[in-house]
């Protein structure tokens, strides 16, 4: 009996790098990657543009303080703001029938419907994050930046999705290197309404709690090909599925182009292409259909090798984490 407890005292702390536990610890999940911010890089739209800074740094600071359970904070946007959104809803809203998948379709039109997505302002993440909850349990939370692979996909485990809240720079509206609310609302929110979708969401994360470095830069890089910049076949077409591309005009319509590469997307294959986020994707892994890549991710996802087994407890939120036979 005394070694039996032992052992489980000793998984998975000793052998595996921390992870969540409770929900509550996703409070700790905060570690940014400074790349791409307007502080911080010459090359940012925002560098020369001071007042587009504190704007920043004062949303960021609202990300910085929020604890999980706290209300979503609030942001009034600034006429400047409501303008580059519109402009960007207008313009992807025009290619959406024709380029987007079905599931991202009716997600969208259900958020038009019942939550106050269209033109005339930017939807509030405390509203959109009630609707999710309602469809598929996943609630937002909100993130001052780009957030490290790690506690990203920790977070999806526990269905909590870490949205930033800022806008992109009025100049540079059909494309930018980092996330901004106009990826996460329009990117990634109407596919996480989509309950298949949001499940494939949570199997990511918990496949990457406790995972070596390693692991965590395949999950990562899996997901950037899928979830972020994914291409698969509907009805003989090629749709977009990735929010990377739902949310940047110009990304979207090249990405649908003759110009890319297209490769057939196969996880193995795909976990260990290297990838560059400065600028559109030189390449695209197309899937056979939206189930096929779901199917054959998760199926990856469950290969992964960690000495112990995760199980999420949705009536306490937290992770129980079990020894693998
Ligand atoms: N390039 C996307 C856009 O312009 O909306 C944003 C990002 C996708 C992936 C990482 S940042
Ligand atoms: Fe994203």
């Amino acid at each position: 009996l005394k070694r039996v407890a032992e052992d489980v005292r000793s998984v998975p702390e000793d052998k595996a790098p921390w992870f969540p536990r409770q929900i509550k610890d996703l409070d700790r999940c905060n570690i940014l990657i400074t790349k791409f911010h307007p502080d911080m890089d010459q090359d940012h739209p925002g560098y020369n543009d001071p007042e587009y800074r504190r704007r920043r740094a004062f949303i960021s600071e609202l990300a910085f303080r929020y604890k999980q359970g706290d209300p979503l904070p609030v942001v009034e946007y600034t006429e400047e703001e409501v303008s580059t959104w519109r402009e960007v809803y207008q313009k992807l809203r025009g290619v959406y029938p024709s380029l987007a998948c079905r599931q991202f379709l009716d997600g969208l039109q259900q958020l038009e419907k019942e939550c106050g997505y269209g033109e005339e302002r930017v939807p509030q993440l405390r509203d959109v994050s009630a609707f999710l909850t309602e469809r598929t349990g996943f609630q937002l939370r909100p993130v001052a930046g780009l957030l490290s692979a790690r506690d990203f996909l920790a977070s999806l485990a526990f269905r909590v999705f870490q949205c930033t809240q800022y806008i992109r720079h009025s100049s540079a509206p059909m494309h930018s290197p980092e996330p901004d609310c106009c990826h996460e609302l329009l990117g990634h929110i109407p596919m996480l309404a989509d309950k298949e979708f949001a499940q494939f969401s949570q199997e990511i994360g918990l496949a990457s709690l406790g995972a070596s470095d390693e692991d965590i830069e395949k999950l990562s890089t899996l997901y950037w090909f899928t979830v972020e910049f994914g291409l698969c076949k509907q009805n003989g077409a090629v749709k977009a599925y990735g929010a990377g591309l739902l949310s940047s005009y110009g990304e979207l319509v090249y990405a649908l182009s003759n110009k890319p590469e297209y490769k057939a997307f196969n996880p193995e294959e795909t976990a260990v292409q290297p990838y560059q986020d400065q600028t559109y994707q030189p390449i695209y892994f197309l899937s056979e259909s939206f189930e096929d890549a779901k199917v054959k991710l998760r199926k990856y996802s469950k290969s992964i090798k960690r000495p112990f087994a995760v199980r999420y407890d949705p009536f306490t939120c937290s992770m129980e984490v079990l020894d693998q036979p």
